[in-house]
């Protein structure tokens, strides 16, 4: 592993985001990298989910670290939700303000009997449709009514939407790796460069809520001698 002088696991290239959250209940530390997949570190403490969350590094190509403790001896649910809340942030964080991206995606994932359909759309909204019905309520000791919680969380953080629904399945393992596997897929997509844009994908001219708050000083100030100019041709009476 690179350690850098930034304390990150990642050499200094590519887009991506260190997350330290601690509170009563979890403490996580997460890295992510859109753009380099040669880190695939993760440890939660709860097998099945580090399972899925190697899964979507490995088919997302998206370098990971993930190091999480929490309240396990309560329940699985608030270091499953954190860990999603730490990975949407790091998402959003790495993405940066260039969104010159694909932006749109979607995916098919089958794993034996199991076949998941992920389609994303990076908007700077977050939406999630979840359309999974598991067979099961537990897989190797994971509780898996948090799958859901795993996703709203992430998609509420990375300000994105995901339509997520399994087509077939029986097998639970399977049902929601292919989920897993399926949103890899299509975030692996969306997230690509589209450097010979000329602008960013969408017709508001932004996917970040920073930047719709922040324009950019340029274009307050050309705005600032538009409006002056206006006026200065059409001076309002007073009344
Ligand atoms: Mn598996």
């Amino acid at each position: 592993m690179t350690i850098k002088g930034d304390g990150m696991a990642f050499p200094e290239a590519g887009r991506r985001a260190r997350i330290a959250r601690k509170t009563r209940e979890t403490s996580i530390e997460l890295e992510l990298n859109l753009d380099d997949p040669s880190v695939c570190e993760v440890q939660t403490g709860i097998g099945f989910f580090d399972h899925m969350l190697a899964a979507l590094s490995k088919h997302g190509r998206l370098g990971l670290r993930v190091e999480a403790s929490g309240d396990l001896h309560v329940d699985q649910h608030h270091l499953v939700e954190d860990v999603g809340i730490a990975l949407g942030a790091a998402f959003r964080e790495a993405l940066g303000d260039d969104l010159r991206i694909r932006r749109f995606a979607h995916a098919y994932a089958p794993l034996d009997d199991a076949l998941a359909r992920a389609v994303v759309d990076v908007s700077g909204r977050a939406y999630l449709h979840y359309g999974l019905k598991l067979a099961r309520p537990l897989v190797g000791g994971f509780d898996t009514d948090l799958v859901r919680e795993f996703f709203q969380a992430f998609v509420s953080n990375a300000a994105l939407s995901l339509h997520l629904d399994l087509l077939h399945g029986e097998n639970t393992h399977h049902q929601i790796e292919a989920a897993f596997k399926a949103t890899a897929l299509a975030l692996r997509e969306a997230v690509r460069r589209e450097p010979a844009l000329g602008e960013v994908p969408s017709t508001k001219g932004t996917l970040s809520e920073r930047a719709a708050r922040a324009p950019a000083a340029g274009a307050t100030k050309a705005a600032t001698a538009a409006t002056a100019a206006k006026a200065a041709r059409s001076p309002r009476k007073r009344r």
